[in-house]
């Protein structure tokens, strides 16, 4: 299996599927920055123009959301998938407010932020962003009182997906006001194979750190990438 794309992007999400189901992949780099992504090797591999994307034997799939649900259901044994259909309705649904209304307004913020180029940015949008964004943490806030997981006992596809979308709420000041998410976020990072937050992310990608020193958990040294300070974002 290859998968195409290294944190901090939403490579992220599959990445901690491969992690936790301590599945053998290798992690393919594609430089963003220097449009690698558009460039039509990349571009014969996945239309979308955007990372991530999984290849596995003869199957191609792209969505961050699509290829963590995919590594759960085809090589899970049940784990991460819930087995009754209504908590699994339950799991769909978070996954898709979580890209559709928490991460949307995140990205709106980014593209207006720093991503298009300068005179493309309107002005207007980041605040506007971040209220709709603030809207939509509210009632996940409430939801996450006295829960460990989004639905059920035990972590689903939907936790792995909420972990990182909210880091990257995170990193854009929007939980300071909402205990529930931080808890969350810091629990399901401290699990010995959570993949490297944002900002380690962004560490790691400026110090040059090679893509398989991401892959943490059983048969992976998680020790290796801790010894260096890129593990604490410094
Ligand atoms: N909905 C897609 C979004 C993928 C996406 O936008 N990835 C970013 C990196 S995090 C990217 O490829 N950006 C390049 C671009 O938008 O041109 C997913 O979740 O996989």
């Amino acid at each position: 299996m290859k998968l195409y794309g290294i944190p901090p992007t939403r490579a992220v999400r599959p990445l901690w599927l491969l992690n936790e189901l301590d599945l053998a992949c290798e992690i393919v780099p594609i430089d963003i920055s220097n449009g690698e992504h558009l460039a039509p090797p990349f571009l014969a591999i996945n239309p979308f123009g955007k990372v991530s994307v999984l290849v596995d034997g003869d199957l191609v799939v792209a969505e961050s959301a699509a290829i963590s649900l995919y590594l759960a259901e085809r090589y899970g044994g049940g784990r991460f998938i819930p087995g009754d259909v209504a908590e699994r309705a339950f799991m769909h649904q978070w996954i898709f407010f979580l890209v559709t209304e928490i991460e949307q307004p995140l990205w709106r913020i980014a593209l207006h932020a720093f991503i298009y180029p300068e005179h493309e940015r309107l002005a207007d949008e980041p605040p506007l962003a971040r209220r709709d964004c603030r809207r939509m943490l509210a009632p996940l806030e409430q939801h996450m009182e006295g829960r460990a997981f989004l639905v059920g006992a035990s972590p689903t596809v939907a936790d792995f997906i909420a972990a990182f979308t909210l880091d990257w709420a995170s990193e854009e000041d929007l939980l300071g006001d909402h205990p529930n998410l931080l808890g969350f976020v810091e629990r399901m990072y401290a699990r010995p194979a959570a993949p490297p937050t944002i900002k380690e992310g962004f560490a790691a990608l400026q110090a040059g750190i090679s893509a398989d020193r991401f892959r943490f958990g059983a048969g992976h040294d998680r020790k290796a990438p801790q010894a260096d300070a890129t593990r604490h974002g410094a």
